[in-house]
This record gives C-alpha cells, structure tokens and sequence, in this order.
C-alpha cells in the first residue's frame, strides 16, 4: 500500500466504502467527516452528480482517443477553461494523470526551453528542503522529505540543490496566516546562483505553500524575492500549484493569492475532484513559443502520456470547474479564512501543541515528538480521530487538515472540537 504503515493497517484495516457532501462511509457503515478532502484533492466535496453523469455520458460518447497527433475537442476547451483561471500570461496547458507526472513534464519543460534558446547548459534544478513534488524521479530529487529520498539516494537526478526551509517554530509559533520572520531565506537563492553560476540553472521549484512536509505557509516576501531572483539570472521559476491550486488558498492559485506568477505551474488533484486521476501543466506563453520552431512537421516536444488529456479525465474536470464556477468555490476559502483561522487557533495550549499554522482552508498543528518515538503521537491522534468520526491526515508529528471547500462552520467546529478533545486525552 502506498504510504502506509502496511502491517499495521492490515491488523486494523481502515476501509470506506461511501461518500458524500463532506462525509464519508466506513465499510461498517460509520459515518466519518472528511478533513482532508480525501487527499486535498475532492475540493467541491464528494458524491458530486454533476461529474458522474459527465463521466458517464464521456465514457459512452468517446471513452479514448489518442493524443499523439490526435486531438479531441473537449482537451481544447477544458485548456482554455483553465487559461481563463490561471494567473496572467499562463495560458498554455500539457495534460498529465498525476501531480508526479505534472512535476517531471514541468522540469523536462524548463530543460527543453532552455535548450530551445540556445542554453543547453542550464540542466540545473533548485529544490527547497520539505519540500514535496511527487515519486517521479525528478520529483523526488527535487523534493526535499527525507524519508522519501534516503532509500533511493543513489538514483537522484544530477545537479540538483536545495534552498533551506521557511519552518522556524522558535521565530514564527502560532504565527495566523503568513509568518512575518523568513523572507531573508530567499536570498538564499543568490548564494546558490553564486555557487553553481546563473548558466547553469534552468529553474527553481517550490511549492508556494509546502503540504505534505506539514503546512509550511511562505514568510510575507518570501516569494516576491524568490521571483526577483530568478529573474535577474534569467531562471525558471516552478509553482507546484498540486494542493494549493483550485481554490485551496482562497484564490484559484496560490499564485494569485501572493501576488507572484511563476513561468510555470504543475496541478492536479483538485483539477478534476480527484474523481479522474488528472494533471496539468501551465506554462507562460513565452516558454511555450520557443519550442515552436524548426520545420512545422517536426515534433516540438518529445514528451507525452497516453493519456494525456483522457476525454474522461477532461470531461470530469469541465465539469468541476462548471462546480467550483457555479458555487463560487475558488474564492470561498479566502472568505471562510478567519473563521477557520480562529477555530484552529483555539487549539493552541493544548498539551503538546508546539505550532499552529494556517492559510486559505490549510491548516496544520504540530505536536512535540515522543522522546525516540517521532510521529508516533500525531499517528496516535490520527487513529483515535477516526475511531471518534473524523478523518485528519498525520504527516511526522503534524495533524494536517484541508477540508472540501464546501465545507461549513458547523463541520469547522466539528473537526476541532473532536482533534481538541483527542490531542487532550493524548499522553
Ligand atoms: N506535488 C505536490 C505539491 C503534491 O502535494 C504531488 C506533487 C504528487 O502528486 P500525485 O498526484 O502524483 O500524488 C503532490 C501530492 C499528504 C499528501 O497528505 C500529499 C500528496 C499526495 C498524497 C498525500 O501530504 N501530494
């Protein structure tokens, strides 16, 4: 099973069987209130009609149609739907199935740019430390969660640096929205430049909110510097948009949120509810044209999935999108923000809490490691969660949180009230 603590799971299985709205079903038939939107991907909340029959009615019209020189016209709509909602001059989409898929596309994209303009040398990658792009092997090597990396150490990609994480609990604890203390970690970024030279790199990539390492909002600046840097060296700078995108940070991209665009930005799980496994790629217009050159009957990207743009993928993301449109979903986070905000703030003082930490409808609370045991009391916190009907996600000692963007205040203080009572009553 994928991570997951297999022998354990399999002495108590964890099985569900149904969902809806903001719930979902045990196989014994409890109910369970969803906390994490699955995997932050069923933004607009589970059981949604709308998708099924348009998956039905796809899988009956065109279940498949080839996307190597075959186009299909939905794929086409469902790009310039997309184009409509990303930030400025993004306008270029490349469909993949996954988040790690996305990644890999991104970081071939950025090399082949650079290439395409007379830079083959620029094959460097700057990653950030927790950070998370998928199992991909440029993803992975990228990524900066050790455990994720340690047992494949000697498959990484070559020439892959880091910049240091934004997480200071001694300067920013309990910090509501953006931390204030951070955005000189930026600079690091013209340390590496130094080190490495500008000619080398072809880009830098980072989630503006990092997740899967524990809910790391950027500090105030942080990526503002970041964007400035790239720019002064002429560097590709990635936004992997896979948890913050569709209307997580209570924009439809983070990017939007914080006010900087990146030239490229890899998304997935809330692009299509996560009831299709779908990916996405947007590029700006520029690194999109230069690869459009050389006789016209020449391939310009040798690059591509099988099913990429799947009819049934795109019909189930035209009609999320239809959705998030329709119930205002993409901005809704920024207005339940400081009601979220407070409700996960109340946390605060509990035993053990050493952290809270928000943006948009994310919110993280990091608990103080077990002496020798770390992640075992935010796992403990995990399983008692779900016993008493709530389902959180534990990432080391992290509760993590990322409700359906549906989701309402009653369900708010339900989420919190249960996770309070149980980080109480857990030694
Ligand atoms: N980039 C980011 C930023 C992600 O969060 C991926 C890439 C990879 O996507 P795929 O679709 O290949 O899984 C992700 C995935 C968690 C959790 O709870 C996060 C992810 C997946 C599963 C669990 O932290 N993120």
């Amino acid at each position: 099973m994928p991570f997951t603590a297999n022998r354990q799971f399999k002495a108590h299985p964890r099985l569900l069987a149904r969902a809806e709205g903001m719930h979902y079903w045990t196989a014994d038939g409890r109910q369970v209130i969803d906390a994490v939107a699955g995997l932050w991907c069923v933004n607009a909340g589970h059981g949604r009609r709308e998708i099924s029959e348009a998956v039905a009615r796809q899988l009956s019209v065109m279940e498949y149609a080839p996307a190597f020189q075959m186009g299909h016209p939905i794929a086409f709509e469902l790009a310039n739907r997309l184009a409509a909602i990303a930030p400025p001059g993004m306008d270029r989409v490349f469909f993949t199935n996954s988040g790690s898929e996305a990644v890999d596309t991104a970081l071939k994209i950025a090399i082949g740019y650079h290439r395409a303009r007379g830079a083959g040398q620029r094959t460097r990658f700057i990653g950030r430390e927790k950070g998370y792009h998928g199992v991909g092997f440029g993803g992975m090597s990228v990524g900066g969660m050790v455990n994720n990396r340690k047992f494949f150490g000697s498959s990484m990609l070559p020439g892959v640096d880091h910049l240091p994480h934004t997480l200071d609990i001694g300067h920013n604890a309990f910090s509501r929205g953006l931390p204030q203390w951070g955005m000189h970690l930026a600079n690091e970024l013209e340390r590496l430049v130094a080190l490495h030279d500008a000619s080398t790199i072809a880009a830098v990539i980072v989630e503006p909110i990092s997740g899967s390492a524990g809910v790391l909002p950027p500090p105030v600046g942080y990526l503002k510097r970041l964007r400035e840097i790239c720019d002064k060296h002429d560097i590709l700078l990635i936004f992997d948009e896979v948890i913050t995108g569709f209307g997580r940070a209570g924009k439809p991209f983070a990017a939007q949120a914080f006010d900087v665009t990146p030239d490229l930005m890899t998304t997935a799980k809330g692009l299509s509810n996560g009831a299709i496994p779908m990916g996405a790629v947007f590029t700006q217009r520029k690194v999109h044209d230069a690869f459009m050159q050389g006789p016209e009957n020449t391939i310009e990207l040798f690059h591509g999935y099988t099913y990429s743009a799947h009819p049934v993928a795109c019909a189930a993301a035209l009609a999320t999108l239809d959705i998030y449109t329709k119930e205002e979903l993409l901005t809704r986070a920024a207005a339940l923000s400081p009601t979220w905000e407070d409700a996960v703030h109340s946390m605060r003082g509990l035993p053990h809490v050493i952290d809270v930490r928000n943006y948009g409808l994310i919110a993280a609370v990091e608990l103080e490691p077990r002496a020798g045991k770390p992640g075992a009391r935010a796992f403990e916190v995990f399983l008692k969660c779900f016993e008493r009907g709530v389902m959180v996600r534990q990432t080391g000692d992290v509760i993590a949180l990322s409700p359906p963007l549906i989701v309402e205040r009653g369900h708010i203080a339900q989420i919190v009230e249960t996770l309070s009572q149980v980080i109480r009553e857990t030694a």
